[in-house]
């Protein structure tokens, strides 16, 4: 009893610790040496020139060495530097690859890490050779040019040095650069001298830093953009604001250090659970760039705002009619791994990059549907009722899930069996009706030795080890916790293994996982996660790889789904932290957010940032995880959450019980509807999610991406394109009587729950409605769906398909969809349909457009089309021809859009076409 009470009241304390944040929990860049002292130093103090330029196996390889004289040094003024060793390769794709790093023949102290399992295995196959290397005279001594891609050059300058990508020719553009403002710093290992002090201390924890400082930074310039994007994850603006230069509103730079973050706030720099390293820049005069920097220590990115360095502009070496964005990149360790992207487009920047990280897995089907989440659903009683009652209201979803409270004593993998006394048979209870089940799999392992998994883990020494050696012991939700190393392959295949239908006892193959406190976090630790000096697989150092531990841990997990049972179905997995090439792994929500009008603004921002960095399925917690939202924030929040890539509801276990049946009789028609509307549009959203599994391309997009030389749309950050149909514009403020919506394009857009036409280009005034938020098909496009409602994803698998056609000014459209059997890999084989739909001269087309190793024959749907509505169609056609077959469908004036009401007289729906939906045919309307 006695030990029960203390066990409650430290985990009280720590909790307490955790449950109310504070600024001073977590270092800022002052108390931060290694970014203290990169932000302090002045452009031009890079004293590296490189030399010994050549090409060797297909790079370019050059030495970086200090251009001090040896009187410089003799007066003690810097110690001397080993010179550094610098690569540049070519890939194709427009793909520039530039490592820096010590010297390995020099015998460094230690090998830097570099970080494994990231890079996607394909991308390395298609390196260039590269061969032509010419020297160009600049004022400041040789120039030396590689040919790179179709129209691009890759340059290392001299003196001083510098690397930048360049549009071909001598007077060509710079799209990139590096160094460009003197700013490159590169702290080399060493042995410690007689009196020094590598230890640092924040709080009450002592990093005993055994190496050293070892930090690297440089500046890099994006040339001709307006704005820079990317770099999640911070709960902050879409194009990312100075944090540096005249007039900035942020004194931090952008950190990102995967951290457990309580009640964070919705407009800071501050670094939340993940981290990518990847900006993307874009401007109206040529479009996008991309730079990537695979290193997973502590980062923090300055975004340099105009007149930032005019003192000091004497130092940079550039035509002043090209206009660009400066940042400096400062990380703690590691060693320079970058990466270039020429884009021109957005697209084919997000292409780039997800060539190098890997594509978006493919998620199912039901995983795109609603999903239903609180902490807790309490017992099994719980779980029937909230089943049961979705029915009662007729409200779709797809999978329940159950937080930390489902396990016995947070004991991952075990039922606590007085709530849950028969898991395998709720699970299949759920499945009958075509609905999943999701359990909470959290990385702490209790220390409790009739705990099997960590009996296991602690006899094969597969803990992550503290500074002295011994098994990590933190404190967590169980209590005293320890970690796996999930940096050693070893041991994520045992932990996969933790996942097979034998193993997780209770566990049915309806049953799908979710990854929480992944950063890692460590409530005892310092600012809640590891200690630096920790120690993993090879003597990896905790600071070296912090801020991919999560991305490990998601994806043994995700490999653990893989392989169970029969080893067919693709995994579902959610993680709250990520790293580069997390979206391989699963999904990505964006962690505890509030019940307020703000975070419900900011999570526009969090997810399209997320999907222009590789993570197009996030989401974030709809109804927002602290606190009570009102009944019009909670509503609001359904109909822009319906349109999140991941949609799901949850909530803290303090607030009040919120399923959508709670408020009343209106506002669950009201959130019914938002939810079904989600449902109607399955099939875009996974032709979507397809096309983002195969060119990284979001799901969700800025409204730049689809339309990039309209400036108006640079730093919109209240409405977003799903895929390239459809703009959603949300509504963030109570009791709006209106909205204001830029409809980019010179394209009209149309209502779709009306039908009515809106002119692009334009900023319009609308009523805000209570029943929905702003939505708007643009004209030119096909969106499918399906239509009929039913209780989950599952049970629509052989429902009649709609097509809803927006003509342009020509009167015509098109528009594609994907289908395959939702679950499995099969369709790595062939096993699916694509299909485009195009509408011209008064005919819609149906084409196959599968690639040809495609083998659609192995994949058969059913499938027929129940209805075509077309909208912007002036004269009164009677009659529609179908062909094959040569028959008649019926046609008609004014039939509904989206349910809730007729559609003006400009929309006409061809009933009943009954063409199969993977056939070749044409429908003319006559
Ligand atoms: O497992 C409990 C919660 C979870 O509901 C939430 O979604 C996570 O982000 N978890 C955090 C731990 C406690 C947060 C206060």
């Amino acid at each position: 009893m006695g030990r029960h009470l203390s066990t409650f009241l430290l985990l009280f304390l720590f909790t307490n610790s955790v449950f109310s944040w504070k600024k001073d929990e977590f270092r800022n860049c002052n108390q931060t040496p290694f970014c203290k002292r990169a932000r302090s130093r002045k452009p031009g103090s890079c004293s590296l020139i490189a030399y010994d330029v050549s090409i060797s196996d297909g790079d370019l390889v050059a030495k970086l060495i200090a251009k001090q004289s040896s009187e410089d040094i003799s007066e003690g003024q810097t110690r001397p530097t080993k010179p550094l060793v610098l690569t540049i390769s070519a890939y194709q794709d427009g793909v520039m690859r530039m490592k820096i790093d010590e010297d390995q023949s020099l015998s460094p102290r230690k090998k830097r890490f570099e970080v494994p399992d990231v890079i996607e295995p394909g991308f390395l196959n298609k390196k260039l050779w590269l061969q032509r290397l010419k020297e160009d005279k600049s004022e400041n001594g040789p120039m030396f040019v590689v040919y790179l891609s179709e129209g691009y050059e890759a340059v290392v300058r001299h003196d001083p040095f510098e690397v930048f990508v360049r549009e071909g020719g001598e007077n060509g553009k710079k799209v990139l650069s590096l160094n460009s403002n003197g700013l490159f710093d590169f702290e080399q290992l060493r042995e410690k001298e007689e009196g020094e002090d590598w230890h640092e201390n924040f709080r009450s924890h002592t990093d005993k830093r055994p190496y050293g400082s070892q930090s690297i930074s440089f500046d890099v310039s994006f040339y001709d953009a307006d704005f820079v994007y990317g770099i999640p994850e911070h709960a902050t603006s879409l194009a990312l604001n100075p944090t540096r230069g005249p007039g900035v509103e942020f004194s931090e730079p952008y950190r990102l250090f995967n951290l457990d973050v309580f009640e964070y706030v919705h407009d800071s720099p501050f670094g939340l659970y993940g981290s990518i390293p990847f900006m993307i820049s874009h401007g109206k005069s040529r479009g996008s760039s991309g730079f990537f920097w695979l290193n997973a220590a502590e980062m923090q990115i300055d975004v340099l705002g105009t007149g930032w360095n005019d003192e000091n502009s004497s130092v940079l070496m550039l035509p002043s009619d090209q206009k660009r964005v400066d940042t400096l990149w400062m990380s703690e360790a590691g060693v320079v791994d970058a990466f270039f992207f020429v884009g021109p487009g957005p697209k084919d920047v997000v292409r780039q990059y997800t060539s190098v990280t890997g594509a978006p897995a493919m998620p199912q089907l039901f995983a795109t549907a609603y999903h239903q989440c609180r902490w807790n659903y309490r017992d099994e009683e719980d779980v029937f009722n909230v089943d049961a009652k979705f029915d009662e209201h007729d409200i779709p979803y797809d999978v329940l899930w159950l937080d930390i409270e489902h396990t016995d004593g947070k004991k991952y993998f075990t039922w606590d069996r007085m709530l849950f006394p028969n898991p395998e048979e709720m699970q299949k209870k759920l499945a009958g009706k075509g609905r999943r089940m999701v359990t909470i799999v959290d990385p702490h392992i209790k220390r409790d030795d009739s705990y099997y998994i960590h009996k296991e883990a602690s006899e094969k020494g597969y803990y992550v080890r503290d500074s002295t050696g011994k098994d990590f012991d933190g404190w967590c939700w169980p209590g005293s916790s320890s970690y796996l190393d999930m940096l050693n392959p070893e041991i994520r295949s045992w932990w996969a293994e933790k996942f097979s239908y034998e193993n997780y006892v209770g566990s049915t193959p309806s049953l799908y996982i979710w990854n929480d406190m992944n950063e890692p976090s460590v409530f005892n630790g310092p600012e809640v996660t590891m200690p630096r000096d920790a120690l993993h697989y090879g003597d990896v150092e905790h600071r070296d790889l912090h801020n991919a531990y999560g991305y490990y841990f998601h994806m043994a997990t995700a490999n653990g789904l893989v392989k169970r049972g029969d080893g067919k179905d693709r995994p579902f997995v959610l993680s709250r932290a990520f790293f580069p090439g997390s979206q391989r792994h699963g999904a990505i929500w964006t962690g505890d957010n509030t019940a307020d009008w703000d975070q419900l603004r900011v999570s526009v921002p969090m997810l399209l940032t997320l999907g222009l960095t590789g993570i197009s399925f996030s989401g974030a917690d709809v109804g927002g995880f602290f606190g009570n939202p009102d009944t019009e924030l909670l509503v609001r929040w359904y109909q822009l959450g319906a349109y999140y890539p991941f949609f799901r509801a949850h909530a803290h276990h303090d607030t009040k019980r919120r399923e959508p049946w709670l408020f009343g009789e209106r506002n669950t028609e009201i959130i019914k509807e938002s939810i079904r509307v989600r449902y109607m549009l399955l099939p875009y959203y996974y032709t979507l999610f397809r096309e983002a599994n195969a060119s990284g391309i979001p799901v969700i997009r800025p409204l730049w991406m689809e339309f990039p030389t309209d400036e108006k749309t640079f730093s919109n950050d209240e409405a977003f394109m799903v895929g390239n149909s459809i703009l959603v514009q949300g509504i963030f403020t109570e009791r709006a009587k209106h909205v204001d919506v830029y409809l980019p394009g010179d394209q009209l857009w149309y209502d779709m729950k009306t039908g009515t036409a809106y002119k692009g280009g334009v900023t319009h005034k609308l009523e805000a409605l209570e029943e929905s938020i702003p939505s708007f098909q643009r004209a030119g496009t096909i969106i499918p769906r399906k239509d009929r409602s039913r209780r989950s994803s599952t049970q629509m698998e052989n429902d009649p398909y709609t097509l809803v056609i927006a003509l342009n000014s020509s009167k015509a459209a098109e528009g594609e969809l994907y289908i395959d059997d939702g679950k499995s890999f099969e369709f790595q084989q062939g096993a699916y349909i694509h299909r485009r739909f195009t509408f011209s001269n008064g005919k819609l087309t149906s084409t196959n457009i599968a690639s040809a190793t495609a083998a659609p024959h192995k994949f058969a749907s059913h499938c027929t089309i129940e209805r075509i509505i077309v909208v912007g169609l002036s004269p009164d056609p009677k009659t529609a021809l179908v062909e094959p077959g040569n028959h008649k469908a019926d046609v008609e004036r004014g039939p509904l859009l989206l349910r809730g009401g007729p559609g003006p007289s400009s929309v006409l729906t061809i009933r009943k076409p009954n063409v199969n939906i993977a056939d070749d045919w044409t429908i003319a309307i006559l």
